[in-house]
């Protein structure tokens, strides 16, 4: 679906963000999850490296993008809202109880026990490539996301996705996974590449990432630069 400034429903994202984040910003997980729910949405373009608007707290605690809302339900954290969308819609999550239990386990999965390792090697790779103390923790942070991958890459092997079909949890999981395009960590695996590749030829996600880097085409806003 298009963005329309009409829509229910309302995301928050950033106007724009330096290329290293372009593209990974959380708020592509929501507009993938309701690109493939059929949802339009409209989006509220926050910039990143300003003070959040004052009444944006009351929306997000921690004042991060993104933040959903519909006729319902206001919501925070990126995890939670693609449940909350996920729910109903067949494409991202099955209709019986285990299934639904499932999607849900992986989206955990995702946030919980691989994001954070891959965190861990972003923020030094990106951010203190040249600290001493980043040299000496590298090797070990590495291995840590080498053993998650790779039992990330055994549940995989033989299968389309972590689940009989696609759901949520393969959309947070290709989204964590981005994380390392950086590195060849998924890009040199034989599984995992593509895993992620196959997730990413669904249309739903091109239209999602394309509608996050739109706005950052109109360049660095003058303020930041
Ligand atoms: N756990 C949150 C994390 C959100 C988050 O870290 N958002 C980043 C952009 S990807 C952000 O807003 N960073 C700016 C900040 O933390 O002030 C979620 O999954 O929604």
């Amino acid at each position: 679906m298009p963005v329309d400034p009409q829509a229910a429903v309302e995301i928050s994202a950033f106007r724009w963000v330096p290329p290293f984040a372009q593209g990974l910003v959380r708020d592509l997980r929501v507009r993938w999850a309701l690109e493939e729910a059929g949802a339009a949405y409209r989006v509220r373009l926050l910039d990143a490296l300003s003070e959040r608007p004052h009444d944006y707290f009351q929306e997000q605690p921690f004042g991060q993008v993104p933040v959903y809302r519909d006729a319902d339900v206001r919501l925070f954290e990126s995890g939670a809202i693609v449940l909350h969308i996920a729910e109903g819609t067949p494409a991202l999550m099955p209709g019986d109880r285990p299934g639904r239990a499932r999607t849900a386990a992986w989206v955990f999965a995702a946030l919980n026990s691989i994001e954070p390792v891959i965190t861990e090697l972003a923020t030094i790779d990106l951010f203190h490539p040249d600290a001493d103390w980043a040299r000496i923790r590298r090797p070990e942070v590495e291995t840590k996301v080498r053993t998650r991958l790779g039992r990330l890459s055994d549940r995989l092997a033989g299968r389309q996705y972590l689940e009989d079909q696609f759901t949520a949890g393969d959309l947070m999981m290709t989204t964590v996974l981005r994380n390392l395009r950086h590195t060849e960590l998924v890009a040199a695996d034989p599984v995992l590449a593509p895993y992620q590749a196959r997730c990413e030829a669904r249309p739903a996600f091109k239209r999602a990432l394309e509608a996050q880097l739109a706005p950052f085409h109109q360049g660095e806003p003058a303020e930041m630069a």
